[in-house]
């Protein structure tokens, strides 16, 4: 069965003066009510993950603001442990993960589960799924956690996800068929705490200039608001052309770091010569895609946003924003520079090292392996494993959805509006929608949707929950619509989400 586009209905007549009313967005909506959070429903289908004898995994996750050493001085900022990326979670596949946040930050906020299937009231979107837990308050988090994969955990509210408040979230599968000797988690950031400029600096600067901001003393840029996208090259990056095509950031970086350290204190992987090691690649960066590298090495990507793939092999990948790779490198002899660059953008890479037991001289800070120039992974590499393809199943529902800005202002929508004001893509559970996101813009946007793991569509057919829309471009995903609730679906630059790139996938009962 296939429901009728809004758009064919005004073509073929039967209620065209009502539609026509509707507006002109292209759309099969599903009547009926919204199905909340605390909706039966999200119960039922929660009942469902719980495994026998699953084991309980506790956690405290403690919001604050902290003084940390990163890049060579004291930063004030905000974090769940003594530094950025780390307190993370470890649970196994099936474990039901309680975690206390406790918000001593000086406003309200809550937690999100990055990539995670979980029940939506613990989805931790303010207004939506839960309310704000304000100052000195506390919220325990309760979900099964239904696959096994590289995810992560950060506040949904404001600016704040461009301070240090993130953490990975790692579920271990006990069957895991990637066999490696150490398993090392790698967290990428976009840094600018203790530097001068606030968060709310860079967002005042960005609705003045229309995007483009962060130059250290000024704005100054030649390249403000749209005008500066003629090349594929905006600018360089060791001469590389960037994969995210037009604009690739507004923001300019004084650090990037890679699990919280700056390249004068380079995070280190330490491994035996021929030891696999698996490197989880996190992008909890705000306005920064990373081309990410190994010296010496290549990289075998076993997983996409946590969900297993066949096993392909590149040089390089790059992640948006809140997208995750799982790579395998086999250690060789000697000291390597792990570089992260900033896809497009002139700033400081971001730098770590696999040092393997017999390593006489360590590599200087600032190297660029030759693999950030080699074959970079797409998303066309990417064949989702059988076990995880979705059952093959002819779309019940299709939608598009337009990413728009507007420079004037440094306004950020879908299909023209702002959130709350964009107009909610509505499913029913049981249904498969197909939906097609296309960018009318000139800069990248990684498109995040809660509580599910789409498909791609095309030529790859990985598991995803983030996807990078390029600019002028569209993609399009499948959605197996089985976790009812109100799941945000949004852009995952922390600037433009705040600026209204974002709606809901609404499961109507
Ligand atoms: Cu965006």
């Amino acid at each position: 069965m296939r429901a009728w586009s809004r758009r064919e209905l005004l073509v073929t007549g039967g209620g065209v003066l009502v539609l026509a009313a509707c507006g002109a967005k292209s759309s099969s909506s599903v009547g009926g009510a919204a199905v909340g959070p605390t909706d039966p429903a999200v119960e039922r289908r929660d009942a469902q993950r719980h495994r026998v004898a699953a084991a309980t995994v506790t956690a405290m996750v403690t919001a604050a603001p902290v003084t940390v050493s990163i890049g060579g001085r004291d930063v004030e900022t905000w974090a769940f442990s003594d530094r950025p990326s780390s307190g993370g979670i470890r649970a196994k596949v099936g474990d039901l993960v309680e975690a206390t946040f406790i918000n001593n930050l000086p406003s309200a906020n809550t937690l999100h589960w990055h990539g995670i299937a979980l029940r939506n009231d613990m989805d931790g979107v303010h207004g939506l799924t839960q309310s704000p837990v304000d100052t000195g308050g506390r919220f325990t988090y309760r979900f099964t956690a239904p696959d096994a994969g590289t995810y992560w955990f950060h506040p949904h509210m404001g600016l704040e996800l461009d301070k240090g408040l993130y953490a990975p979230l790692i579920v271990e599968d006990p069957n895991d068929p990637v066999d490696s000797d150490l398993d090392v988690t790698l967290m990428l950031d976009d840094w600018l705490d203790g530097y001068g400029r606030t968060q709310e600096d860079v967002l005042a600067d960005l609705k003045k200039s229309g995007g483009h901001s962060g130059h250290m003393g000024g704005s100054g840029s030649s390249t403000g608001g749209m005008g500066g996208m003629g090349g594929m090259n905006q600018s360089s990056s060791g001469g590389m052309g960037s994969m995210m095509g037009g604009l690739t950031g507004d923001v300019t970086y004084p650090l990037h770091v890679i699990n919280g350290r700056g390249p004068s204190e380079r995070e280190t992987v330490k491994a035996k010569p021929g030891q696999r090691v698996r490197l989880r690649l996190i992008n909890a960066g705000s306005d920064t895609a990373y081309r990410v590298a190994v010296g010496g090495h290549r990289l075998t990507v076993t997983h996409a946003d946590g969900f297993p793939v066949t096993a392909h092999e590149v040089d390089n990948v790059v992640l948006g924003m809140g997208e995750r790779y799982d790579v395998i490198v086999t250690a060789q002899s000697g000291s390597f520079p792990i570089v992260a660059v900033p896809e497009g953008k002139s700033d400081p890479a971001a730098e770590a090292l696999l040092i393997t037991s017999d390593a006489a001289t360590v590599p200087a800070v600032g190297s660029r392996p030759t693999e950030l120039n080699g074959r970079t992974l797409t998303y066309d590499d990417l064949t989702a494993t059988e076990a995880v393809r979705l059952p093959s199943k002819s779309p019940d529902r299709a939608e598009t959805i337009h990413l728009t800005a507007n420079p004037s202002g440094y306004v950020h929508g879908i299909d023209g509006r702002s959130y709350p004001d964009s107009a909610p893509i509505t499913v029913r559970e049981g249904e498969r929608l197909r939906l097609k996101v296309v960018n009318n813009t000139m800069m990248f946007h990684p498109i995040h949707l809660h509580g599910h793991t789409f498909q791609m569509v095309g030529d790859g057919n990985a598991r995803k929950d983030t996807v990078n829309v390029l600019p002028m471009s569209s993609v399009e995903i499948d959605i197996a619509a089985d976790n009812p609730g109100q799941w945000m679906l949004h852009c995952h630059n922390t600037y433009h989400f705040e600026m209204g790139m974002a709606t809901v996938l609404s499961y109507r009962a």
